[in-house]
């Protein structure tokens, strides 16, 4: 066994004894991922790891991985699945957390099947943000950060990869009752109100339910008692 494997391995079994709570946040090019994730982190303390972010991270580095990913980046397409897990594994290892927002990934089958055969992981729930392409290509082409990849040329291949290679991810969850479908297409604000209800506890909505219950009874009782003593 060579030391890259050695790495790997321990890099693996250090994961599965954290045990950690991952839930994939998945949705075409500009339908708000990365901009609900952090409206997440900051209300349920969730670490958001952007398999973007971590491979435009990995170019910066100049690693010597970096120019097939910046092409493959450039070009819309998916990079391959162990140099991409192999930046999530690091970045919930490094973290001190054990709940993550796996942003953007997996974005194929293979991706798909190779994260859960690597890390063991199976994801909790995944939350898909469902938007049209006119509204998705309307916000990345304004978005105006310096994505090299917000051109329309490679917006169009973005669009292609996806229905392409990254819905059959979302039906294969789909099948398993795992997708938490949300319509994207809404301001910022009216989306993430959909998407703290699907966060909340059910022990807190329970909770919420029962405090509202109480408060209505607590104003029909107040209402009786006055009508009660106007009579008299
Ligand atoms: N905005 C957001 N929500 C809005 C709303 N409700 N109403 C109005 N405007 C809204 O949002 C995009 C823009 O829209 C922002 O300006 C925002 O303010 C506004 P954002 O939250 O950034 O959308 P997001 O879905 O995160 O869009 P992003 O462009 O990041 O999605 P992609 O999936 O295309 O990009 P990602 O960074 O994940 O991947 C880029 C490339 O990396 C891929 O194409 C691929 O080549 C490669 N890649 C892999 O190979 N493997 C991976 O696992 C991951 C990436
Ligand atoms: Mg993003």
């Amino acid at each position: 066994m060579g030391a890259v494997d050695v790495a790997n391995k321990d890099l693996t079994a250090s994961l599965a004894d954290k045990k950690p709570k991952v839930v994939f946040v998945l949705g075409g090019p500009g339908s708000g991922k990365g901009t609900q994730c952090t409206n997440i982190v900051e209300h349920f303390h969730y670490t958001h790891l952007s398999a973007g972010d971590l491979l435009r991270a990995e170019i910066k580095s100049g690693s010597q991985n970096g120019t097939m990913i910046q092409n493959m980046i450039k070009e819309g397409k998916i990079v391959p699945s162990e140099v991409t897990i192999k930046l999530l594994q690091k970045a919930m290892l490094e973290s001190g957390n054990d709940k993550f927002l796996i942003d953007g990934f997996p974005r194929n089958e293979e991706n798909r099947a190779a994260f859960e055969a690597v890390t063991k992981i199976e994801p909790e729930f995944v939350l898909f943000f469902n938007c049209p392409e006119e509204e998705m290509e309307r916000r990345l082409l304004s978005r105006n950060q310096g994505r090299e990849d917000d051109n329309i040329e490679t917006i169009r291949k973005r669009f292609k990869v996806f229905l392409e290679s990254s819905l059959p991810v979302i039906e294969y969850y789909k099948a398993k009752g795992k997708v938490r479908e949300i319509d994207a297409a809404k301001p910022i604000g009216e989306v993430f109100e959909v998407v703290k209800v699907i966060f909340t506890p059910k022990a807190e909505k329970l909770y919420e339910v029962v405090v509202l219950h109480i408060f209505f009874e607590v104003l029909n009782t107040t209402d009786r008692l006055c009508n009660a003593t106007i009579d008299k």
